[in-house]
C-alpha cells in the first residue's frame, strides 16, 4: 500500500516538473504584445516617418535597437513583414559616419558578415550618405541620416 502512494506521489512530481519545463520554454520564447518573433528576435514595426537618431532614440527607450539583418532568411520575413503591412522603406541599424565606406553595427560598432546592397551602392551620393535605408522587398542604400523613414526595432527575445 506504502509503495503504491509512494509512485503515485513521484509520477505526479513528474508530472508538474515537466508541465513546469514546457511552460518556460513556450514563455521564454514568446514576444511582449505589439512584437512579433522571428528566430531569436522580437520585432516591432513603427510606421511614423523620422530621422535617424529619433529611430535610434525610440528603439532604445523600449530596450530595442534597431533592425539589423544578419542572413537573408532573416530578409526575407522582414520584406513579408513590410509588403503586409504597406512599408516601402526602412531605416536598418548601420553606419559609416565614423569611417567613410567602413559601415557597422549602430549597436555595438561591430562589423556585418552579411549586407544586401543595391546595385552601385553604397555611393555616398552628395558625400552626405552614411546611413542606410532598406527598400521593402528589395536591397540597401546608403541615405542622408536626416532623412525621415518608418523604422523597425529589434531585441532578443530570449
Ligand atoms: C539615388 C541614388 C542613391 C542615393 C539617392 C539619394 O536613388 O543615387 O544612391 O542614395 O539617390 O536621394
Ligand atoms: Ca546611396
Amino acid at each position: 500500500m506504502q509503495t503504491k502512494w509512494l509512485t503515485i506521489f513521484i509520477i505526479s512530481g513528474l508530472i508538474t516538473i515537466v508541465n513546469t519545463k514546457r511552460a518556460c520554454i513556450f514563455n521564454s520564447t514568446a514576444c511582449e504584445k505589439g512584437w512579433v518573433q522571428f528566430e531569436r528576435s522580437c520585432y516591432q514595426f513603427l510606421n511614423k516617418a523620422v530621422i535617424l537618431k529619433e529611430a535610434v532614440n525610440y528603439c532604445n527607450r523600449v530596450g530595442a535597437h534597431l533592425l539589423e539583418i544578419k542572413s537573408s532568411q532573416e530578409e526575407k520575413w522582414v520584406d513579408l513583414q513590410l509588403k503586409i503591412r504597406g512599408f516601402q522603406y526602412v531605416w536598418i541599424g548601420l553606419t559609416d559616419i565614423l569611417k567613410e565606406n567602413d559601415f557597422v553595427f549602430i549597436s555595438t560598432g561591430g562589423k556585418p558578415t552579411f549586407s544586401n546592397w543595391g546595385k552601385n551602392e553604397p555611393n555616398n551620393a552628395g558625400k552626405t550618405e552614411h546611413c542606410v535605408e532598406k527598400l521593402a522587398g528589395s536591397r540597401w542604400n546608403d541615405r542622408s541620416c536626416d532623412v525621415k523613414f518608418p523604422f523597425v526595432c529589434e531585441r532578443n527575445s530570449e
